[in-house]
Formats: C-alpha cells, structure tokens, sequence
C-alpha cells in the first residue's frame, strides 16, 4: 500500500498553489489586442423592450461594438436551452420557453441581458453601457405566491398560466388508501427559502476567435466545460464542436452555480469573431447577486399517514416549485427527478405521492444549488417527521429507528433502489457524541442562565453520482452521465490523468493522484491530474451531484486496470515469466515466490523502448482510457444532530453543539472530506439561520441583492463541529465510494430547525429564522419553554 494511497490525510496538493497567489483563474488571463464587455441589464423584472438606441453608445470613447437581441438573432443563434425533459401528469411535455442570449422583445427577471458593449476598457464600456437607451412598457411582476392565481401576467405565453410542468410521482391511490387507515395524521406547510449561491469568484469569460485557424477557444469558469462545447455547439450554433475550444481554468467554487451555461459566456465567445478580437468578462459582485442561476425555492405542503404505534404508512407532498424567468440548463430536473426520488428518506413508507407544479416568475433562474433537490426533500421528510413525534409524543429518536430501512437492496415507491446503508449505526454514534442522555440536564441548566436550549435530528440520505444512463437516460436526461477518463504513463513511468470531472475546491488534484499512487505505488509528485481543458480531456461530463468520486475516479480505477494488464504483459516477457505469475506490488512487478523483479520505470522504459518484449504481440507505449457508467447511484446518508441556545431578549440563536455522523463508503481523503462536510454544514445552516434571496412581491426587485443585505455566515457563528463516520461499502463503483460533497448542506438545515422548534416548543418557523422571527416567535407563542 502506498503511503499516499486510500485513506490517507493527505494535505491537497493545489493549496500551495492557491494559498500563495499563484492560482490562474479566469480574470487573470489576458489575451493580445483584448477588448471588454459589459451587459446592458433590465432594471425592470417584466417589460417589454419597445426600443433600443445605440447612437449614444456607439459614439463613446474606445466603443469597438454594441450589440442586441436582434443581432444574435440575424446571426441565426438558437437560445439557450435546458438539458433535462419533464412530462405533466397528462403527458405532455414541459413548457419551455425560449432564453434568448440578449433579450429582443421582453425582459424577464431584473438583470435580463438586454445588450453586450465592448470596449477598450472595462471602465469605457460600463460609460458606454449607461449610455444604451432602452424604451421599455413596464409589465407586472410574478412572484412564486401569485404566479398562478387568475389575472397574472404571463412571463411566457408558451405557458399558460406560468405552469411550465405540473409533474408527479408514486401511487396516488395507495397512498390514499394508506391514509383512509391510518390511526394518526400530521401535516405541515413549509417553505424553502431561496438561496444565491456566492462562490468566491464571480463568473468570467474571454471569447477568443483565431481567424486563421477558424477555431475559437472560450475561457470560463465553468464546472463542466465539455457540455458547455457540446451546448454551445449543437444547441446554440456558435461553432462546430470540433472549432470550439472550453478551457475552465481554476475556478473559485461554483456550488452548482457554474453547471450551467449562461448568456454571458455564449456572448463573448460569439461575438469575439464579430469584432475579430478577444473580448473578456467578469461580473462583478451585484451581476452575481442578480444574474447567476439560484437555490431552491419552494412553496410545500405535506401530511405523513401512522399507524397506532407510529409506523409510517403514507406519505403526500404537494410543492410549488419556483423555477425563475428562464429554464437554465438542468432546472427541470431539480425539483422533479432530484426531489420527488428522495421523498422516502431514510424510512420504510409503503406509498408516496408527490406532485409538483413547476412555475415562470419574473426572478432570475433558479438551479441547482449545492444538494440540488435533495436538501428540498430532506427537509420535508425531516420537518414531517419531527412534527409527527412531537405530536403523537414519541421520542424523536427512536420514531426514525423505528422506520429505518433495516434491510437492502430496499425499493423505495419513488423510484430510488437503496443499495446499502446502516442508518441505526450513524443514529447510535451520533446520540453518542452529542450526549443525547445528557441534554435535559443541559437545557435545565441552560434555563437557568435564562437561554432557551434545543435539540433537532435529521436523519438523511441523498442520491448522488449523478450519472447511471440505465436510470437518468429514462429519467428525462436522455443522456447517460458516465465520465471518461485516460491514464498515459511516460516512458520514465511519471503519469498524466486526464479526467473529465472537474476540480473547483474539491482537492481533485490530491485524491485522484491518491488513488493513482494507491495502483502503481508511486509518490503523488510522480502523478498530474489533467481536467478542464476541451483541447486536453476528450470528453466530460464535469463536477455536479457528488459524483466526481464515485464516477470519475472509476473511470480512472478502470484506465489503470488496462496499464496495468498492459504493463504486467509487457514485465512478464522482460522477466521471461508466465504472466499470471507477475504482481505491480509498491511500485514494481515482481514473479510470485522469485526475486526477479523490474521497478516501474524498467518497465514503462521498454514499453517505449520496444526492447525485450515482441512488438508483434503487444503495441508499445502505455495509454489506456476508460468510460465509467456506474449501475446506480450512491447513496451517502447520515445523522445530523444540533443543540441551540435562544436568547430570548434578542432571539439570537446559538449553534452550541452540531454533530455530523455520516456514511459515505470508503473514504479516499479524511482531510478533504472533513472539509467538504465542513463546507456543506456551514451552507446547510447558512440556510436555515442566515441566508435569503428575497423578491418584493410587487416590483420583483431583488431586495437582497449584496452582502450588505444578504447574511452570509462567518466562521464565528459555529461551534467545532463533531464529525464521525461509519461507513458501508458501495457496491456500485471499484472504491465502494459514495458522494461527500453535498452531504453537510443536505442534512443540516432541518436538524437546526427542529431545533428551534424544539426550544421555543412552536410547530414551525419559516427559514432563516433569524432573530427577528425567532423574537417574534417567542412574543407570539403562549408558553415559549
Ligand atoms: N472524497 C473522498 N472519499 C469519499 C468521497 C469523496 O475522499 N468517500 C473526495 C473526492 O475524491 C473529492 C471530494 O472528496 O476530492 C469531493 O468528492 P465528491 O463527493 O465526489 O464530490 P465532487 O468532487 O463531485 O464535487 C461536487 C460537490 C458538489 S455537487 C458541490 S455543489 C460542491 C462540493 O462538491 N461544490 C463545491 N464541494 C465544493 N467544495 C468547494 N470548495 N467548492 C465548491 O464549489
């Protein structure tokens, strides 16, 4: 075993790099003779564009173009589109209506893109952008509350009524039945709050067209450059996919929010062959706020059938689903396929029926974000059953235990197959670390210091590896989502791996290399990680779903299995020995119960070398691909726990102790999957506490639009967390991997809602709480305990 193998707490290997400055991101790239571009945006969320005057515009210092809706147009450029497709419940397909690159006729969102200045400088074409005059009629704003009530304003007319889908899942008539039986009913109306994801660095672009070659090559900060060349390509128009080269460089977290392929990116690249010179991008805080996809946004109502002793017989979900002015690229998928599936949770539940209408508002799109889907589900199913303990007086506990599945595979009634799990395990650890027994006596004397004290579970589990073709083709995809990856080893035996999963704080570089070293016993500094180059890494499918793992670390299991055949074929003839008699042990091949042995390097020399094996026989060199389609999805699970403290003078909430025990198979990297699960509590309880995208019903400005108005947690609103793992082998991927990378902020939020629920003895209060509800909670409520 390598001593930077599985398993190991290897320090990742890129934060030399981007600890001392010397990251290259997209900004920090600069072309010869490059110009810059600023969007002309709507101020308004719903008008209609009467006129555009450039005159002005054009006329302004170091102006090299202005360009609208109708050139894009005249250039024969399709829109954007979304790559997922979602059927009603009577059949019909989703209503999708048109994202054009610059808006021609209607605005729909505030920050639409209404026309692209380019200038010399970034300072000149921000002058130059102040100076386009749109005349628009302004149209009322829909917001999620109002979109389908009678008399509002239609954002497309492709969609009556703003219903894009009216979607559904599982057996409507057995779960009426189940509830006809039941002894014991609990309902509960939620909402999920939207959420802007604020990576560290804005998005970027630079569209670059080389004229003598015809080929363009477009830098961006993208989590999947191959399907933003494969959409801009054969979805847009514009270019070939073979002309078209996407290069993601470093990208500063993307949360999700750089799956998708926008405006701005499309822009640049088209229109840097309109004016013949590199044009670059980069948005700034407040296009951030108003421009990149957001999260979540749900309206919900849901009841949970029991039986006498609390056993869950049915469960029904009814959500609104706000999906923004514009399908982005998987925004159909999100609150349909990753949402419905995960309704059963962690729990046996015979029947479920789940319907969601997906609506248009004039908001910007709404996406995946970090969980994407699965955190939406899991607060419902652990609100739900909270309430259901809460009210029928068991313990919080022991309720989930009772309902846990126990058995696998188990076949959920919403289309998730549970492969493997031990959800009493992570439940028992985690009573333990969080001393559950101890906290009556914490609370009485937390009482006495005069602070409200709770204590919230969640007991998750998520779908991730996003990617089987078997089960997301017929999901709606159409596509399967396997991942490539090639192994070329050099001839004195360094390696290079080309991945097609894409690296933006995930620490790729240092766990791909693990298992690369894990195989074939050389040191990491031997092994580089490729990725996020079109030009580079044949084909990808990029970084979503906690899937780079469990996916694009088996295709690269399987490319190496190949070297290794090869390699092994190629030592045993050096070593004139049967091959089957030739092991790669720490780095060098060896003849079982021999001391003939040849190091790594002996070998890959003559593999290039062609010397002391037959040519005739084997190919020389040594590289090998693979295509890794996995047969299911992982299924990472947990059990959060969370104790509060109340203020009940200001209703500040204080998150006192947060306990985080979760199964996510074999675990490559300790370090990096502590940090990711750090980074997942810290946006889960971000969530529930601080962060809220928020909309006036009226003008559909966006209200939160920087961080003077938009509270982003710090790292003095946590306690050490307490993580803990207790793991079971996947059995669909080489490694028995699952997915860590959403984990934290799929889980937390309903643990620090039960919380407080819990302290301030009410049913509900809406996220964030932030002081001032959790105050007026606390005025409202008749006996706050
Ligand atoms: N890993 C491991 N052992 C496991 C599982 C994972 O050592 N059992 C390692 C992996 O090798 C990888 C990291 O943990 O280095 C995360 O792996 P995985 O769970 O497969 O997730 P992905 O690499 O596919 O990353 C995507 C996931 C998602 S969907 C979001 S959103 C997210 C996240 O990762 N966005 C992030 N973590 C982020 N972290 C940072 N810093 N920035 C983002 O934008």
């Amino acid at each position: 075993m390598s001593e930077w193998g599985i398993g190991k707490p290897v320090r990742r290997r890129e934060d030399d790099r981007f600890i001392r400055g010397r990251g290259q991101y997209t900004d920090d790239i600069n072309r010869p003779n490059q110009t810059h571009a600023v969007f002309v945006r709507s101020p308004h969320a719903h008008a209609l564009i009467r006129s555009i005057d450039l005159e002005e515009a054009n006329a302004a210092p170091g102006v090299v173009a202005v360009f609208t809706g109708k050139d894009v147009a005249e250039d024969g450029l399709a829109g954007l589109i979304c790559g997922w497709t979602v059927h009603s419940k009577d059949g019909s397909e989703m209503k999708a209506g048109g994202h054009p690159i610059l808006a021609a006729e209607k605005v729909r969102y505030v920050g639409d893109h209404v026309a692209l200045v380019i200038a010399e400088t970034k300072a000149q074409a921000l002058a130059a952008a102040d100076l386009v005059l749109v005349d628009y009629e302004p149209l009322p704003a829909v917001s999620l509350k109002n979109s389908t009530e009678p008399g509002s304003a239609q954002v497309h007319e492709e969609a009556p009524g703003n219903l894009c889908f009216e979607w559904e899942l599982g057996d409507k008539t057995a779960t009426e039945e189940a509830f006809s039986k039941a002894a014991r009913t609990v309902s509960i109306d939620l909402a999920n709050n939207r959420l802007v994801p604020n990576a560290m660095e804005p998005r970027a672009a630079i569209g670059d067209y080389d004229a003598g070659r015809d080929e363009y090559t477009l830098w961006t900060t993208s989590q999947n450059p191959h399907v933003a060349r494969l959409v801009l390509s054969a979805f847009v128009g514009v270019a070939p996919e073979h002309k078209l080269r996407v290069i993601a460089p470093d990208v500063g977290g993307g949360f999700g929010s750089k799956i998708f392929i926008y405006p701005e990116e499309t822009a640049c690249a088209w229109a840097s062959k309109k004016i013949g010179r590199p044009i670059k991008w980069t948005a700034d805080r407040s296009e951030a706020f108003l421009a990149d996809a957001h999260g979540r946004d749900h309206l919900s109502h849901a009841e949970l059938a029991l039986d006498e002793d609390g056993k869950f017989l049915g469960l029904k979900v009814k959500t609104k689903a706000n999906l923004g002015a514009y399908l982005s690229t998987f925004s159909a998928a999100v609150p349909t396929y990753l949402y419905g599936t995960l309704l059963s949770g962690q729990y046996d539940i015979p029947a479920i029926y789940v319907e969601v209408d997906g609506v248009y508002t004039t908001t910007s799109p709404v996406d995946a974000y970090r969980g994407a889907g699965r955190p939406e589900a899991t607060y419902i199913v652990e609100r739900i059953v909270e309430t259901a303990a809460r009210e029928n007086g068991f313990d919080p506990a022991e309720i989930r235990r009772m309902n846990f599945v126990k058995t696998f595979p188990h076949q959920t009634p919403v289309i998730m197959n549970y492969d493997i799990g031990d959800f009493e395990a992570s439940l028992d650890k985690a009573l333990e670390v969080a001393d559950y027994a101890g906290f009556p006596d914490r609370k009485e004397e937390a009482a006495k210091r005069g602070k409200l004290r709770g204590i919230g579970f969640s007991t998750y589990i998520e779908a991730c590896g996003i990617a089987p073709s078997a089960a997301v083709g017929s999901l709606g995809a159409g596509v399967g989502l396997w991942e490539s990856a090639e192994v070329q080893v050099a001839p004195t035996g360094k390696i290079e791996v080309f991945t097609g999963s894409h690296s933006h704080g995930q620490g790729h570089e240092t766990t791909f290399a693990q298992l690369v070293s894990e195989r074939t016993g050389l040191p990491l500094e031997d092994i580089e990680i490729i990725h996020g180059d079109t030009g580079r890494v044949q084909f990808g499918m990029g970084t979503y779903g906690s899937r780079s793992g469990a996916v694009g670390m088996s295709a690269i299991f399987k490319a190496i299995d190949k070297v290794e055949a090869k390699a092994r074929k190629i030592a045993a003839q050096l070593m004139e020995a049967a091959e089957d008699d030739v092991v790669l042990e720490n780095g060098a091949f060896t003849v079982k119960g021999t001391d003939k042995s040849l190091s790594w390097p002996e070998v890959t020399l003559a593999a290039y070398t062609g010397h002391g094996f037959d040519t005739a026989e084997i190919e020389p060199g040594l590289k090998e691909s693979a295509f890794y389609d996995p047969l299911n999805f992982t299924f990472p699970s947990g059990c959060h726990i969370c104790e509060i403290e109340i203020d009940p003078e200001t209703g500040v909430t204080e998150i006192v102790n947060f306990t985080a025990i979760d199964d996510f198979g074999t675990i490559i990297n300790p370090m990096i999957v502590e940090g990711q699960v750090h980074g997942g509590l810290v946006q889960g309880i971000g969530q529930a506490l601080y962060e809220h995208g928020i909309y006036d019903e009226e003008s559909g400005q966006l209200m939160t639009g920087s961080f003077m108005d938009y509270c982003m947690p710090r790292a003095d609103n946590f306690p050490g967390f307490k993580l803990g793992f207790t793991p079971t082998v996947c059995p669909s991927n080489p490694m028995g991997m699952k997915g860590c990378g959403e984990a934290g902020a799929i889980g937390s939020p309903p643990a620090v809602i039960n919380a407080i629920t819990d302290a301030l003895g009410i049913k509900d209060i809406p996220m964030p709480a932030t002081p001032a509800r959790v105050w007026a909670a606390i005025q409202n409520s008749a006996t706050p305990k």
